[in-house]
């Protein structure tokens, strides 16, 4: 069964102090495949639909705002006025400024897929979503300030009290963006209205909701959950989930297709296998190409149980460059998510019935 994912799951690993960060940023291997670029009304059509059929794998590609998982440090939702709002962006720079929200989506250059994902998403967790957001580059935000000399992290600052920063190169790196509008809509209250960060590829945590301030600093600025030992590079691992059948289920003898998603991050999806076995063979599954090089893939594979009994399903996914999903280590089996992310490989347990 998919795990509910609630907010003391995420607070389980706090209290074990500052860990040292292990992951060095990687890079994305080889050119990424993806669904050709879809034009406005094609884009139009898929948020209408809300599922795809994948040859027998019905899934939510996109995921509905309302459906959308939440994380929030604390219970504070601002209530921002879009009229007066103002985004400020200070710091190392020559000509610090601030932008009204409708200069804001004057700028917008960007409508992207994204994939978010929760530091404290456990295997097999929902605390990972897919959306389609619109927005403005960050680059082009900051280059308007003219940037000095010496800037180690741009810092971003909300409107609750949280914050968070990434390093400089990352932020001029044209990745980054300032999103106003999730799958064709204002951004909801809860998912950061009216301008929140949008940073691919890492953990959730870096895409500050409720934006107000971008800081250009000269040293290694600590967020809020980066204080309490979160890790600060935050590359999201390799996972993948089995969405369907789900844990504990009777599944018929004949016919069944297998499927659910995976993610890498920036490391990309280069192959997913399912085993049936517990663990012992390995079988390629089918990819569907991801709607951009930013969001998970829908995989599904045809399975044919030959008898009746218990099985036990397991899937593990590869990078582009062949890297294949982590296990978790000692100190990962102990200490579940904390400090960068879950690692191990999801499995459910199904009876076949005739
Ligand atoms: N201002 C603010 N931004 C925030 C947070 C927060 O508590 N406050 N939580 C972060 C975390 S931990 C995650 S995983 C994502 C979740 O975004 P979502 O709630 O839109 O899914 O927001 C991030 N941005
Ligand atoms: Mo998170």
């Amino acid at each position: 069964m998919k795990t509910s994912f609630t907010r003391r799951d995420f607070f389980k690993g706090l209290g074990a102090g500052t860990i040292g960060l292990g992951i060095g940023v990687s890079l994305f291997d080889g050119i990424y495949q993806c669904a050709e670029a879809l034009t406005e009304e094609e884009t139009h059509t898929l948020l209408m639909k809300g599922t795809v059929n994948f040859k027998g794998f019905t899934a939510e590609e996109i995921t509905p705002n309302n459906e959308f998982y939440i994380t929030t440090y604390s219970d504070k939702v601002p209530d921002i006025d879009p009229k007066t709002f103002s985004l400020r962006v200070e710091g190392r720079a020559e000509k610090p400024y601030a932008l009204s929200l409708g200069e804001i989506k004057a700028m917008q250059d960007r409508t992207e897929f994204v994939t978010l994902e929760c530091i404290g998403n456990p295997v097999g967790g929902s605390a990972v979503s897919n959306a389609l957001w619109e927005g403005v580059t960050l680059r082009k935000v900051l280059e308007r300030a003219v940037p000095g000399k010496g800037i180690v992290k741009a810092a971003f600052f909300a409107e609750d009290g949280y914050s968070d920063s990434i390093p400089y190169s990352l932020a001029l790196s044209g990745e980054v963006f300032l999103a106003f509008r999730m799958n064709g809509q204002a951004l909801p209250k809860q998912h950061g209205y009216p301008l929140r960060m949008i940073i691919p590829g890492l953990y959730g945590e870096k895409s500050v909701k409720w934006l107000s301030k971008i800081e250009l600093v000269d040293y290694d600025f600590k967020g809020y959950w980066q204080k309490r030992g979160w890790s600060d590079t935050a590359v999201i691992s390799i996972m993948s989930e089995i969405l369907m059948p789900m844990d504990g289920r009777e599944v018929p003898l004949g016919n069944y297709v297998i499927g659910g998603i995976a993610f890498g991050g920036r490391y990309g999806i280069g192959k997913v296998q399912v085993s049936l076995d517990d663990r012992k063979t390995w079988h390629d599954a089918e990819m569907k190409a991801p709607l951009s090089r930013w969001s998970w893939v829908l995989w599904r594979y045809d399975w044919r149980p030959a008898k009746e009994g218990d099985h036990r399903i397991t899937v593990r996914a590869f990078g582009r460059g062949g890297k294949v999903q982590e296990s978790p280590s000692l100190f990962g089996k102990l200490f579940g998510t904390f400090p960068d992310g879950a690692k191990g490989l999801h499995s459910v347990s199904v009876k076949v019935v005739r």
